[in-house]
């Protein structure tokens, strides 16, 4: 009998990195949606650490090409220090944003971590938006379209340094699933970054397996997989509750798969799940797609597959 998942939920209930309000109360709406029950009801060990805490959204204009930037890099801290902790206790960190500038801290405490474990690391992200923006190129000044680029070494050094000295990632770390918007500025800095990108179009030829086939090639059991999440990778169709909505994502049966195929790898270590917008949702049903996602991604499935089977035999 192998020992149970321990999974830690830890909430970072602010939207200073976003363009829209909201993303704030994603928290608990992941935890009226059943989160925690639903990952319990698998058998897994789960602990609800509840919020942490920062700044206040001041809701000023950019300075220097970042809006937020002091706000943005103590929400990040925080967040650092928390899922570090929970990878050093050998606990699954899961943040509930917030938005997506979190995964600064998020992925900066993952890097070090296996940096220190001697671990090889792979990030999934799936998302609309490849994030990938610079305060040179960025339309907006929005940190949430940046967290890429600053976890690659590009950014205020406040953002880039959070986890250690130098840049968290390499672009080949990473591989980001969904895409389907990208500023002009961004298209080219993606490219030359050679950041491997599997966009809508990509899946609508060769079909989600497909790509889940080649964005999970070469794990291996030295491989920390880590999962960022931002809802507004699948359909408005299905997730209206997101502050960016982007027509022409992954339906419910391609979502699922994407899961699926991840959770089968038995390689996920840790996990963001960001940009739920509660004041845009209707009656909490994107965050209650988005535990049902997340309950695939942590091993449900209709009927007893192959790789169960044996792990329990
Ligand atoms: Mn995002």
């Amino acid at each position: 009998m192998e020992s149970s998942v321990a999974v830690t939920l830890i909430g970072a209930p602010t939207d200073v990195g976003a363009g829209a309000r909201g993303a704030s109360m994603g928290p608990e709406a992941l935890r009226v949606a059943g989160l925690a029950e639903a990952l319990r009801a698998l058998g897994l060990d789960v602990i609800d650490r509840g919020n942490l805490h920062g700044p206040a959204n001041p809701w000023q204009p950019a300075h220097g090409g970042y809006r937020h930037l002091p706000e943005v890099a103590a929400w990040n801290r925080a967040v650092h220090d928390a899922v570090r902790a929970e990878l050093r206790a050998g606990r699954v960190p899961i943040l509930l944003g917030g938005d997506h500038s979190l995964a600064i801290g998020s992925i900066g405490a993952v890097a070090r971590h296996c940096r220190e474990q001697g671990r090889k690391l792979r990030v999934l992200w799936l998302d609309a938006h490849a994030d990938f923006n610079t305060c040179a190129i960025t339309p907006s000044g929005n940190l949430h379209g940046m967290p890429v680029a600053v976890l690659c070494g590009f950014g205020p050094p406040e953002l880039v340094e959070l986890g250690g000295s130098g840049a968290a990632l390499r672009p080949t770390e990473v591989r980001q699933i969904g895409i389907r918007s990208v500023d002009a500025g961004e298209k080219r800095f993606v490219h030359a970054q050679r950041l491997e990108v599997y966009d809508m179009r990509y899946i609508d030829e060769m079909g989600m397996r497909a790509t889940m086939e080649q964005a999970l090639a070469g794990l291996d059991e030295q491989t920390h997989l880590h999962v960022s999440f931002d809802v507004d990778f699948l359909d408005p169709e299905i997730a209206p509750g997101v502050g960016t909505t982007v027509p022409g994502g992954p339906t419910y049966r391609e979502a699922q798969l994407c899961m699926e195929m991840i959770a089968d790898t038995g390689r996920l270590a840790s996990l963001d799940i960001v940009e739920l917008n509660p004041a845009l949702d209707e009656r909490n049903r994107t965050a209650r797609v988005a535990v049902e996602l997340v309950e695939s991604l942590f091993g449900k499935s209709t009927l007893m597959r192959e790789h169960q089977v044996r792990r329990r035999g």
